[in-house]
């Protein structure tokens, strides 16, 4: 028997050693200039240490089976401190409830290595059933907060009904991403709360918030969008009315529901949102990432929005738990100017794209707007043609090699 354990930790490690230490290369199939892709995922199930998994002693495990197994490592709040980036994923136990975990590198793209220890998230008097989505942002007024979604079990329920959900914005702030101090959740006028993420900085002496407002369980109501929302206090928030600032729109990637992503990047131009978008395929819904730039003074100004997504699954990211997902709730933007989009596929894995304010920057203030109808977009379309056939002709460019 104790050859089959030593057999198996070897095993496990040598496997687990390969998978942890391997570099990420950029990925060169990807060549469209916005943004690079890489070849591998930053995180995996795989990438959490052995031993929060298995049982290691072998008295106790002699088969050396994996006990709590972690189905996926996905969604992750993103932060640069003193020149180290961290990871705050979502962390998915077979047992379907989800957990934050910080991991941490001296690199933006590989090298990610999970503290010894899962976040230890304390609960309000109300215990959160699932906790997931953290955004985390490092606020002027000195505080590191996480926002996230906590969701617990539909108290008005009809008997036997197992899946109806009541989800939240939990709150929680720290200094050192090590201890959280929770915080009440989010109060606000609507019954469900998903996707709420804080503006860095105050607006007119308040916290700012990014909200879902939402008219029932599933928000593919009416109305509804991206909100906005200002606060007098995080240590008892409470908004009144939350304007729309990004809507949904018929026929668009963001037609079923929409959501801000992390805490928008400050730039010389404007305030530069990541956003996931939802619209409905025969397959289900799919989730893709866009983006758009709102007014420095005026935060819930929408100044520019650029046509289409940015991020959709790319290749193999099309397929896991929940296929064809595209989620953002982290990014880096380094005092360099170069940008690390944290983006988790299909609920499974997480994956880094690497940009600049400056790409993104001119990626949303140049691609033009959706404009909403087939005719409108094959005259954009058009426009764009005959600029470049006359381009193509004063430059000299042989056009054959471009068809
Ligand atoms: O399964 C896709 C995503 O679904 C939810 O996002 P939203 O509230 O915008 O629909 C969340 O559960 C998210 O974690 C998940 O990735």
């Amino acid at each position: 028997m104790e050859k089959v354990y030593e057999k198996r930790l070897n095993l496990l490690i040598k496997r687990h050693r390969k998978l942890v230490d391997r570099r990420n290369e950029i990925d060169e199939t990807w060549i469209n200039g916005v943004f690079n892709r890489y070849k591998y995922p930053v995180l995996t199930n795989e990438h959490t240490p052995i031993f929060w998994r298995y049982d290691l002693d072998p008295r106790t495990n002699p088969y050396l089976m994996e006990r709590l197994g972690i189905n996926a490592v996905f969604n992750s709040g993103a932060i640069e401190l003193d020149g180290k980036f961290y990871l705050i994923a979502r962390v998915e136990g077979y047992d379907r409830k989800s957990f934050f975990a910080v991991a941490e590198s001296d690199s933006p793209v590989d090298g990610f290595r999970f503290w010894d220890y899962p976040v230890v998230m304390p609960e309000t008097d109300n215990p959160d059933t699932n906790v997931y989505d953290i955004r985390v942002v490092k606020h002027e007024d000195g505080w590191i907060y996480g926002l996230f979604c906590t969701e617990r079990k539909d108290p008005d329920a009809p008997e036997g009904d197992t899946s109806a959900a009541v989800a939240a914005c939990g709150i929680a702030r720290t200094r050192d991403l090590k201890t959280w101090e929770r915080l009440p959740d989010l109060k606000s006028r609507s019954p469900q709360q998903r996707n709420v993420t804080l503006h860095p900085e105050f607006v007119n002496g308040k916290y700012g918030l990014y909200t879902r407002p939402q008219d029932g369980f599933i928000e593919t109501g009416s109305g509804g969008g991206i909100g906005w929302a200002l606060c007098d206090s995080m240590e008892a928030a409470e908004i009144d009315e939350e304007k729309i600032i990004d809507p949904k729109i018929y026929h668009t990637i963001k037609e079923v529901k929409n959501g801000q992503g992390p805490s928008p990047v400050k730039t010389p131009k404007g305030w530069l949102h990541i956003a996931h978008g939802v619209r409905n395929t025969a397959a289900g819904l799919r989730y893709v990432l866009y983006a758009f730039l709102t007014d420095l003074k005026n935060p819930d100004l929408v100044t520019h929005r650029p046509g289409g997504y940015l991020i959709a699954p790319y290749g193999e990211e099309r397929v896991g738990d929940v296929s064809n997902v595209a989620f953002c709730n982290g990014v880096i933007a380094r005092e360099n100017g170069e940008v690390y989009i944290y983006y988790a596929s299909s609920d499974t894995r997480l994956h880094v794209a690497s940009t600049t304010v400056d790409r993104l920057l001119d990626y949303v203030i140049n691609t033009p707007e959706d404009p909403l109808r087939s005719y409108a977009c094959v005259e954009q379309r058009n426009k764009l043609i005959s600029r470049n056939i006359e381009y193509m002709k004063k430059a000299g460019i042989n056009m054959d090699q471009l068809r």
